[in-house]
């Protein structure tokens, strides 16, 4: 007999040793056990579930699989009053269900501004016209045909995520303060691939980029950015893209504000200027105390936040607990995180889970003991350039709080003695 199979002999045995126990337990445990809390389950004894009882669905009942039903409240989620309409709003991962670094497909955030375009790929086309010597129009299959193609994860943070907290805490969860983000596999080729066949004037110095939805999104990018990292992609998490994530093309500009990510991507541009178009203007574009505005402000600087314990993951237990969290850096790579529980008095750094990568979340982890004693929870990235992640008077100090966009305070968590959990500040 191999190992294995011994391993699964014994695990049968005990499985029936515990029914036995279970099924003299289970005339009491059903009844009363289920009307209130009070009554604890044992924790000695085995419920035997259907499950060993009675066959399952066979394969194929769902040729495409989904989560188990017990899994139904790990979903994204809106705020009501934050937008106007369906069609241009935004929901919110749920950051603090989640675990290690990939967002699951179905879990990333949506933001559209006129809707999921649904395009049909075979009638898709990409334009590339401007200051190139020779204007081309590609479909998917020309596009999948490229040499270079490429598996890169990178975050994707929308500039106005923690917008809402600019003035003050807002918000009571982790999924509304920081889940304008998602990190994903993307699998494409690179930009300049494509750039190349075309062939770029020497006077080409920017892209407009063009999505096919309602709202015909556009944005600026600058050339450097475009030859040095900026993917076409097709597919996220090892398949084809989501509609909502921009079915069936989409640019991934790694490290650069999400606005800048076109989705149903159309059209490249290139010119001599950038176009000063309304997302670059007067959207994505912060007015400073003075009167004056930040402008073109790409990069999304270092962030990180606590996922659990956070206002929806509430700490349960005394004793032995894990926190966790999320850190990235549109700059790099995650060098460090620290940790406080006391509001920022003492720190300790963090266990950075597995080798971080270049523009893509990094897990962080404290095993912590908790003896019931209200805590004020901060996390602080610092990135590979040396850059720390600022409190948000410090913040406000330079920015003012007129701004909505590229909030990347620390974030603080008070746990209270019963283990709840809510979103404040300290100063
Ligand atoms: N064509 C198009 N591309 C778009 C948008 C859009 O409305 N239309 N929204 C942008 C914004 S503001 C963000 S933050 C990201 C969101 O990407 P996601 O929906 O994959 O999370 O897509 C960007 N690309
Ligand atoms: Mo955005």
């Amino acid at each position: 007999m191999s190992d294995e199979g011994k391993l699964r002999s014994v695990n049968r045995r005990q499985l029936i040793r515990a029914a036995g126990l279970a099924a003299g337990g289970l005339a009491l445990g059903t009844s009363a056990g289920r009307a209130g809390p009070a009554q604890k389950p044992d924790p000695l004894i085995t419920e035997v579930q259907d499950a060993a009882r009675y066959l399952g669905d066979g394969v194929a009942a769902k040729p495409y699989g989904s989560p188990s039903k017990f899994e139904k409240h790990v979903i994204r989620r809106d705020v009501e009053w934050l937008t106007a309409s369906r069609e241009s709003s935004v929901n919110f991962t749920p950051l603090h269900e989640l675990d290690g670094t990939i967002t699951p497909s179905g879990l990333c955030f949506e933001r559209h501004h006129s809707g999921v375009a649904e395009i049909e790929p075979d009638k898709h086309r990409l334009m590339i016209n401007g200051l190139v010597d020779k204007p081309m129009v590609f479909t998917m299959s020309d596009l999948k045909r490229f040499p270079g193609r490429v598996n890169r994860a990178y975050f994707l943070e929308c500039a106005a995520n923690s917008g809402m907290e600019w003035r003050g805490a807002q918000l009571n969860g982790c999924q509304f303060t920081h889940g304008m983000v998602h990190n994903v596999v993307y699998t494409g080729i690179p930009l300049k691939t494509v750039l190349d066949e075309a062939g770029l004037k020497t006077n080409a110095k920017w892209l407009l980029v063009e999505g096919a939805d309602a709202a015909a999104m556009t944005r600026s990018i600058p050339i450097e950015k475009a030859l040095n990292d900026c993917l076409l992609v097709w597919g996220m998490n090892g398949e084809a893209l989501r509609p909502e994530q921009g079915y069936p093309l989409r640019i991934v500009v790694p490290g650069w504000e999400g606005n800048m990510w076109v989705k149903w991507l159309r059209r490249i541009e290139a010119g001599d200027q950038p176009w000063q178009h309304r997302e670059e203007t007067s959207k994505y574009t912060d007015l400073l105390a003075d009167g004056r505005s930040r402008r073109f402000t790409f990069i999304m600087d270092a962030k990180s936040v606590v996922t659990n314990p956070s206002p929806q993951a509430p700490l349960r237990f005394k004793g032995p607990n894990t926190l966790s969290g999320l850190a990235w850096s549109g700059r790099g790579t995650i060098k460090r995180v620290d940790v406080s529980l006391d509001g920022g008095r003492n720190w300790r750094s963090a266990r950075i889970d597995g080798t971080p990568t270049p523009l893509s979340l990094t897990r962080f982890y404290v095993d912590f003991d908790w003896g019931g004693q209200e805590l004020l929870v901060q996390s602080r990235a610092i990135d590979d350039t040396g850059y720390v992640q600022p409190t948000k008077s410090e913040l406000r100090q330079v920015r003012g709080t007129n701004s909505i966009y590229h909030n990347n305070g620390i974030q603080t968590w008070l746990v209270k003695a019963n283990g709840e959990t809510e979103n404040v500040e300290v100063s």
